[in-house]
């Protein structure tokens, strides 16, 4: 019988050489070590073996399944390093090859035009004041010292968010230019110390909304910078210079810039900024109307109004404001013919910034 066992192992391990993938091996499993196996059956048949052949004929059937259990999970993982191999040898990696480059972000071109607008005021003294995108129609126009179904309004279209009819006058709306910041941050500083407010020097940046028609130079939403300054000796000179201060340090030394008047219901007296066509240098282009220049802000001295609205008392105080875009200024320095590449998304434009 023992020789019988030896005869089991040498064909069970001879077919196993032959065996080259799991479904054979499996098979081979079952055909060797199976219930059915003839090495299973030797271990049935010790019952007919005398007794004292017993011990050392099982022991020589326990070695044999021992030994082909052990062969089994070697075949085993040889054949799954074999599979792990191929796989490696198929996918083929090239480590010469260079790498892919990796993209990396950017700040929107309008973003980094307000960024610079920080440093050059923050540089004069002036401090950022956030106020809402959502405002009533009190401190969009009202307290702005326009009246109710004024004309001026039309200036800006306005996108409301509610109708208005359980508000009276008073409607929501989204905010159509930063200048109503001007009252929150007035009201706010001058509720610290009523009979002596301090000195305002802030800028207020933010978005905008208006019901417009999208052209090259409008867009339904865009950023306006504020600035307002209140003090008690404050003149247009001050308004002057700081906003030619402000070009020559945007635009560069050189640029030829001018004041014209205008007409802001918050402010008087007003006035328009226009720096020279970028386009055309001053001849007169398509791009500034054929007048040589491009208008880059309205400002004026705080109306009185306004000013008592906040809390400033206007007999002691004088103020100026301005309000530029951001957009159209980014259009000036980069010479960016349409508005409309802002909000396009597209990589080719975007990925020059
Ligand atoms: C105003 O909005 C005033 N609040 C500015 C102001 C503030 C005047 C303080 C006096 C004192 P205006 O509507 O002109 O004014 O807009 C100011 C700037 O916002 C414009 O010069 C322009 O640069 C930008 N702007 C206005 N409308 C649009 C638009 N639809 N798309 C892009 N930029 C715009």
């Amino acid at each position: 019988m023992l020789d019988q066992l030896e005869q089991i192992k040498r064909e069970a391990l001879s077919s196993l050489e032959a065996v080259q993938d799991d479904e054979a091996l499996a098979q081979w499993k079952v055909a060797h070590l199976g219930r059915s196996s003839p090495l299973m059956a030797t271990f049935d048949d010790l019952r007919d073996v005398p007794k004292e052949e017993r011990p050392a004929i099982g022991r020589g059937a326990n070695q044999v399944k021992q030994a082909l259990e052990a062969s089994y999970e070697a075949k085993s993982d040889a054949l799954r390093a074999a599979a792990v191999l191929q796989s490696l040898e198929k996918e083929h990696l090239d480590v010469t090859l260079p790498g892919r480059p990796v993209l990396r972000g950017r700040l929107h071109p309008t973003t980094q035009t307000m960024r610079r607008i920080y440093g050059v005021f923050a540089e004069m003294g002036f401090q950022i004041y956030l106020s809402r995108e959502v405002e009533t129609d009190e401190y969009n126009f009202q307290l702005l010292n326009f009246p109710p179904h004024h004309p001026a309004r039309e200036m800006q279209d306005t996108l409301f968010v509610d109708s208005g009819t359980e508000r009276g006058d008073n409607p929501i709306l989204l905010r159509t230019h930063t200048s109503p910041g001007q009252i929150h941050a007035m009201r706010e500083f001058s509720a610290a110390n009523p009979d002596d407010p301090p000195p305002v020097r802030i800028i207020l940046p933010g978005m905008c909304y208006r019901y417009e028609q999208v052209t090259t130079r409008h867009e339904m939403q865009f950023n306006q910078i504020e600035g307002l300054a209140v003090g008690e000796h404050i003149t247009f000179g001050d308004l002057k210079g700081t906003l030619s201060d402000f070009a020559r340090r945007m635009f560069g030394q050189q640029v030829r810039y001018r004041f014209r008047a205008s007409h802001f219901p918050f402010t008087e007296p007003s006035a328009e900024m226009d720096i020279e066509c970028f386009v055309c240098g001053g001849e007169g282009c398509s791009v500034c109307k054929r007048t040589g220049w491009l208008e880059i802000l309205g400002c004026g001295m705080v109306h009185p109004i306004v000013l008592q609205n906040g809390g400033y008392d206007p007999d002691r105080y004088t103020g100026f404001a301005f309000g530029m875009g951001p957009e159209r200024i980014t259009m000036l320095l980069y010479r960016i013919e349409d508005i409309r590449n802002y909000w396009a998304n597209d990589f080719r434009f975007l990925e020059q910034f």
